[in-house]
């Protein structure tokens, strides 16, 4: 196992979920944190916490991925002393929706698109060359088991993280002969904010995609995160599906009623 102290950790999408809990990992682990996302006081809480239960330093950063001047603006301007980012996790992502393509709502689709493909490849353009150039790094894609297969009424969103397969792949192969690292989870039901952000706030329907089944929680997946980040540098751990026991795949899924 590779120690992760003192590491420079980009994680974006840290105000919630996945991100957050990442966010948790990599602080008991002892690395310095970048966090981003848009809800910059969620960050100061985040960064506040982890100061006090860990000691943790971070660099935060109100950044909407779907931004291209703004990702590469902020991203070139980090300080020295968190410019050399050695653990890019590509987090911040979203579904919007589960309507049928044709009925489907067009700004759903172009916000998905923009933050979940063309935000995660803005800020992998952006830390990558560094990563290259020092000879060290790691990106870590957060996909989805919804990148696999498409079902009912996921079309778009199951499209973007097809997209977040591709990519991790594509850039794996860019990266031969440096020993750059790339990795993409592929969670499956995880129990965030994932499927309020879904269904426009409605939390009543949220709830009900999680009801009589034990999801996956957000640590269940930063564990993973931090275990493929820690893996001794020779070795790539390229994809890794984690569903719940309750889930064999996008479509069929037990509930205990
Ligand atoms: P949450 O809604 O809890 O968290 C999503 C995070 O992404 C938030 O921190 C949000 O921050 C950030 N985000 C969304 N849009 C943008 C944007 N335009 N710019 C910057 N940050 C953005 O959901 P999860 O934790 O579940 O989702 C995290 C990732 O995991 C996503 O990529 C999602 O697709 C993926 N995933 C989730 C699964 C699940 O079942 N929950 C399963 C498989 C994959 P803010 O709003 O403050 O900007
Ligand atoms: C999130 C998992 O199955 O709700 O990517 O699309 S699913």
């Amino acid at each position: 196992m590779v120690s992760v102290k003192d590491k420079i950790v980009l994680i974006t999408g840290a105000s919630s979920g996945i991100g957050a809990s990442c966010a948790h990992f990599f602080a008991e682990a002892g690395a310095k944190l970048i966090l981003a996302a848009r809800r910059f006081d969620r960050l100061e809480q985040l960064g506040a916490q982890l100061e006090e239960k860990f000691g943790t330093s971070t660099h935060l950063l109100a950044l909407d991925v779907r931004d291209r001047v703004s990702v590469a603006s902020t991203l070139s301007d980090l300080p020295d002393s968190w410019a050399a980012i050695d653990i890019l996790v590509n987090n911040a992502g979203l579904s919007r929706g589960l309507n049928k393509l044709h009925e489907g709502n067009i700004d759903d689709w172009e916000e998905m698109i923009d933050a979940n493909v063309k935000g995660l490849l803005y800020v992998t353009r952006a830390i990558v060359p560094g990563m290259v150039d020092r000879a060290c790094g790691h990106v870590i894609n957060i996909g989805s088991i919804a990148g696999r297969a498409a079902y009912p009424g996921g079309n778009v969103y199951c499209a973007s993280k097809a997209a977040v397969r591709a990519i991790s792949d594509g850039l794996k192969q860019d990266l031969i002969g440096t020993p750059v690292r790339v990795t993409e989870v592929e969670p499956g039901l995880v129990e965030t904010e994932f499927s309020i952000v879904r269904f426009h706030g409605d939390r009543d329907r949220a709830t009900t995609v999680y009801q009589d089944l034990t999801p996956l929680t957000p640590d269940d997946i930063a564990d993973v995160v931090l275990y493929c980040a820690t893996r001794p540098p020779h070795v790539n751990i390229s994809e890794v599906l984690v569903v719940p026991v309750d889930q064999a795949n996008a479509t069929l899924v037990h509930r205990h009623r």
